[in-house]
């Protein structure tokens, strides 16, 4: 697919703020300052329709993208971020849990994992809550370039054993900065808008 037209539907913090109709949407999960924005951006061919931060942990709320007309891409609050006070990582549980357990539109859940390192307990975690509402199966590794190949290769192995992927599970790793990978992960946009 080529993404033509991206545009900001909604911002949600509670499912009554969810945009209505039954166009397919696929989410993106994973820590603060992954580069879900990037990637975003990268993927849409935008420079800032998304926010990237420097400081992280400031999406405090669900952001709906609608692509082409056609499905959404859905930004989740990144996790994981030491400075949240109480009340928010405790709000955040709660959004996240209502979004994922009750949306009847979403397909399946982009977890991002910076490749550079070793998959965090909170990553794990939420590997296998999507594992056990059946979202699981796609992995992006993101900043790629800032590893060497052989460095991908051990890392993707280790990241894969470390979230118990199964062989069908896929990996791919993306550059925002090089704009490379995102075409991989369009194409498997396809297959998933394609499945019933
Ligand atoms: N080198 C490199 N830096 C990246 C890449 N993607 C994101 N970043 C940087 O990582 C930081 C966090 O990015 P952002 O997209 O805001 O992450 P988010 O918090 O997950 O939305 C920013 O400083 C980005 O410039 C990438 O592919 N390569
Ligand atoms: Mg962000």
């Amino acid at each position: 697919m080529i993404i033509k037209k991206a545009e900001l539907e909604a911002v949600a913090v509670k499912p009554s703020q969810y945009p209505e109709d039954n166009l397919k949407e696929i989410a993106f999960a994973g820590r603060s300052n992954v580069g879900k924005s990037s990637l975003l951006n990268l993927l849409t061919n935008r420079k800032s329709l998304a926010r990237v931060s420097g400081s992280p942990g400031k999406t405090r709320t669900i952001n709906f993208y609608r692509i082409n007309d056609g499905f959404r891409i859905v930004d989740l609050p990144g996790y994981g971020y030491a400075k949240a006070s109480k009340a928010l990582t405790e709000g955040w549980g709660e959004m996240m849990e209502k979004y994922l357990q009750s949306r009847q539109n979403l397909k399946v859940v982009d977890q991002l994992i910076d490749i550079r390192h070793e998959p965090s307990k909170q990553d794990i975690q939420m590997y296998d809550y999507l594992r056990y509402y059946g979202l699981d199966g796609l992995v992006v590794l993101t900043k790629a370039d800032k590893v060497s190949r052989n460095e991908m290769n051990k890392n993707t192995a280790m990241i894969r054993k470390a979230l118990k992927l199964e062989p069908e599970d896929v990996t791919i790793p993306v550059s925002a900065l090089k704009k490379t990978g995102y075409d991989k992960l369009l194409l498997e946009f396809d297959r998933i808008l394609e499945e019933e």
